[in-house]
């Protein structure tokens, strides 16, 4: 079993890779080429054997790179066949890979557009030449986003909702998901787009809420002292999961027989007050409210420490997506997926991850000065 993911340094790429080796895949991980681990080969000249796990940078905006690089995935999945007498010819691509996203693709607009059209579009088209040319079959399943629905009339989304996308990473989205559903009823390609909400780990950068929420909470519950957490909207929503149970929602529409595009999401939606309640009370800690809109604060229900305000900075204003809810009925049907993780959960899980992680980070730096 073969499986290229691209973005494979991203959240959903790290995760994916994982799942895909836990059941037995040879992979290789298209990233950046700043990315790429000291001593890595150029794409064309990677070893690949069954069982092998590679990095690899591959220009996915050039048509001709792609299809040479796939070419050879074809031709070294051949080699294995031969020399191991596997039948298996099925390479899934997990095209995870994304610039810009959300409201920041309004800084660099045709960046953020081409990462999903075009590479999606050289990927198709690649699949397509190969398959009058060799035997090895590829499927390709495309990461979509809760923002094609954007300004949504109506909750929950499902798969026939109407895309009104609100910026031009979700326009982007848009482009790539069609694409991928054309070369499916025309070309009977197999390919398919998974339309994602909002989905968190350990693993997001700091810019996103859930992470700079737990690891403000991380901080407190390791050091005591209040620092306090400046947040934007607090009345904002979001649909949040679990970033592993939506790893293996992909995963299984990737397995489906017939494919077809599938909505993963948690179903519900959440404020950001809610998201730094249940956070802090993953710690022992709870929340007295006080004020509204920019004056809200939070304080330490026992000891009044001041922990949560707001700041007009993070606020999105005319940018800011509204609350959307996915519909998962599809998924839970057809794929048989279930979470393992409700919202909260979800979120004492990243808590207590990440106090683990600031617990070893320290551990290392204070090992580290004792030994200068
Ligand atoms: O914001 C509000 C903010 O930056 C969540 C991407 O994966 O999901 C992600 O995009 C909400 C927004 O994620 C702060 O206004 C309040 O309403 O964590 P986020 P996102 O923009 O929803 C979608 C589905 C994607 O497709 C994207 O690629 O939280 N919020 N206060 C804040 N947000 C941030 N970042 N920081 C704050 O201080």
């Amino acid at each position: 079993m073969f499986a290229i993911v691209t973005g494979g340094r991203g959240q959903d790429g790290q995760l994916m890779l994982k799942c895909l080796r836990e059941r037995g895949y040879s992979t290789i991980s298209i990233v950046r080429e700043s990315s790429l681990a000291t001593g890595s080969v150029p794409t064309q000249d990677f070893q690949f054997d069954a069982g092998c796990h590679v990095e690899s940078f591959v220009n996915l905006y050039e048509e001709s790179h792609v299809l040479s690089f796939l070419k050879s995935v074809a031709e070294k999945v051949r080699q294995i066949q031969l020399s191991t007498g596997s039948s298996s010819s099925q390479v899934k691509i997990y095209h995870l890979m994304c610039e810009k996203q959300g409201f920041l693709s309004y800084q660099d607009p045709f960046l953020s557009i081409e990462s999903s059209c075009r590479t999606t579009l050289n990927l198709l088209e690649s699949i397509r030449v190969l398959r009058e040319e060799s035997d090895c079959c590829f499927s390709l399943i495309f990461s979509g986003s809760s923002e094609m629905f954007g300004d949504a009339s109506y909750s929950p989304q499902n798969e026939r909702t109407e895309f009104m996308p609100k910026s031009p990473y979700a326009v982007g989205k848009v482009i790539a998901h069609q694409l991928c559903a054309k070369y499916r009823e025309f070309y009977d390609i197999r390919a398919c787009t998974c339309i994602l909400y909002n989905h968190e780990s350990n693993l997001r950068p700091i810019g996103f809420v859930s992470r700079k929420i737990i690891r403000a909470v991380a901080n407190y519950k390791l050091s005591g002292r209040s620092e306090v957490l400046s947040l934007g909207n607090l009345d904002a929503k979001r649909d949040w999961s679990h970033a592993k149970d939506i790893v293996e929602g992909i995963y299984l529409a990737s397995e489906y027989e017939n494919m077809q595009d599938f909505v993963l999401a948690m179903g519900e939606a959440h404020t950001v007050r809610e998201f730094v309640c249940y956070a802090f009370k993953a710690i022992g800690v709870n929340l007295n409210w006080k004020g509204g809109g920019i004056a809200e604060v939070g304080f330490h229900s026992i000891n009044n420490d001041l922990l949560v305000k707001v700041d007009k900075k993070f606020f999105r204003e005319s940018a800011e997506m509204p609350s959307l809810v996915g519909d998962i009925n599809k998924a839970s049907t057809l794929l048989g997926w279930k979470k393992k993780y409700n919202f909260e959960e979800m979120i004492k899980d990243l808590v207590f991850k990440e106090i683990r992680l600031l617990s070893s980070q320290e551990a290392e730096m204070l090992k580290d000065s004792l030994c200068n």
